[in-house]
């Protein structure tokens, strides 16, 4: 190996607002430069719960562990006090204690802040532009992004590949779900030769009645999954033909597979949005709500990067509670879900997932640029 082309080292930095996303972010960013380029990582955490509950095996003890080769640092009102490594990442500027920063040295320390994804335009302008802070050293913002010119999305090597082996074997599916302890009657509705299989995973204020009305007076039996803890006024058990069932959480290699094994993907927030792309099924996005709507600009922008049908995008407009938007039926979701828009929608997917994997990933663009920037060891 190079000089130029040697493994680099980095500081992670996350911390928990809410929900998953930030640790499931920060996992996936942290796992990719470990596995896939070599990288020593640190990731620290506030919330090793959080982390618990999509890792079990990741356990700290003392503020202190080790996982899958990564260390991890409980991020705690005192932060151990170690000396940074060659990069030092901020996801979601999540400020890192000042004691490690202060000892960030510009000669042979890189600042980058994970921003949030987001497809509006403004995007390109910003991803890597850097800012001079209080200590002396520059922080570079970067951008991930569904837009050339953007930090990309996390993308594992032959991630495509590996799903389309997965989807072209239904018996995979099949075993899949025998590990997430349903119970009988949701698996023999599975079994059914046509039945439809859709994952559930939204906020709480989803419009949830009219799309469980169509799916139970659909001719298609439809099996449902909902994590424990979504939609928890939803209740397990058969609604005509549709079983909705519920699992409790899986590991995020469990959890791409079974978005690949979904008909549908209804999935919110950032990470799995992003993995539901990658499914190349249909999905429908739930997206964190924001102060002022900005979350609806976001949605907007997005959905202008594709090329969904008129009706998919009143459907994410209703799903989103656009202004724009009207109160969905149970007939219009089911003309949704069969029928023509409903094979427009696939190819559309399987379009997306091909095209936006045509961009370099996130994590080699990150790895190109700290390359370009650190000094030689
Ligand atoms: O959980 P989210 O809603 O997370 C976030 C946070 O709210 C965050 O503050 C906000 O900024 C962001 O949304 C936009 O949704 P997300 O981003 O999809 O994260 C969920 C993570 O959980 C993702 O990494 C997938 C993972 N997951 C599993 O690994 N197994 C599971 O069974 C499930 C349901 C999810």
């Amino acid at each position: 190996m190079t000089t130029a082309t040697a493994p680099r080292s980095a500081d992670l930095f996350c911390r928990v607002i809410d929900n998953y996303g930030d640790i499931g972010v920060c996992l996936r960013l942290a796992r990719s430069l470990s596995r896939h380029h070599g990288w020593h990582i640190r990731l620290w955490l506030d919330a090793p719960d959080a982390l618990a509950r999509l890792e079990p095996s990741a356990t700290l003890h003392h503020g202190l562990g080790h996982f899958e080769g990564m260390e991890l640092v409980h991020w705690t009102q005192t932060p151990p006090d170690l000396r940074p490594l060659d990069v030092c990442i901020e996801a979601f500027a999540c400020d890192p204690p000042a004691t490690y920063l202060a000892r960030l040295d510009p000669r042979y320390n890189l600042w980058l802040n994970l921003e949030y994804l987001s497809a509006e335009d403004w995007v390109t302008g910003c991803h890597l532009l850097p800012s001079l802070q209080a200590n002396g050293v520059p922080k570079y913002f970067f951008f991930p992004g569904f837009l050339p010119g953007t930090g990309g999305l996390l993308r594992e090597p032959g991630l495509l590949a590996a799903r389309d082996a997965w989807q072209a074997d239904r018996t995979q599916a099949t075993g899949l779900l025998h590990t997430l302890g349903l119970p009988a009657d949701a698996l023999a509705h599975w079994q059914a030769s046509d039945s439809r299989l859709i994952n559930l995973f939204c906020y709480p204020h989803a419009p949830l009645d009219a799309l469980i009305q169509a799916l139970a007076h659909a001719p298609r039996p439809t099996l449902m999954l909902v994590p424990d803890g979504v939609a928890p006024a939803l209740q397990a058990g058969r609604y005509g033909h549709l079983q909705i069932a519920r699992h409790a959480f899986v590991r995020q290699a469990a959890f791409d597979r079974l978005l690949w094994s979904a008909d549908l993907n209804l999935v919110r927030g950032e990470d799995s949005l992003v993995r539901a792309t990658w499914a190349g099924r249909p999905l429908l996005w739930h997206i964190y709500p924001q102060a002022d709507a900005a979350h609806l600009e976001k949605l907007q922008a997005w959905l202008s990067c594709g090329s969904l049908p008129a009706a998919v995008q009143c459907a994410f407009a209703d799903w989103n509670g656009a202004p724009s938007s009207s109160a969905r039926t149970a007939t219009s979701w089911s003309s949704l879900l069969d029928g023509p828009v409903w094979q427009d929608w696939q190819i559309q997917a399987r379009h997306d997932s091909a095209q936006l994997a045509q961009q370099p990933d996130l994590s080699s663009q990150l790895v190109n640029f700290c390359r370009d920037r650190l000094a030689p060891h």
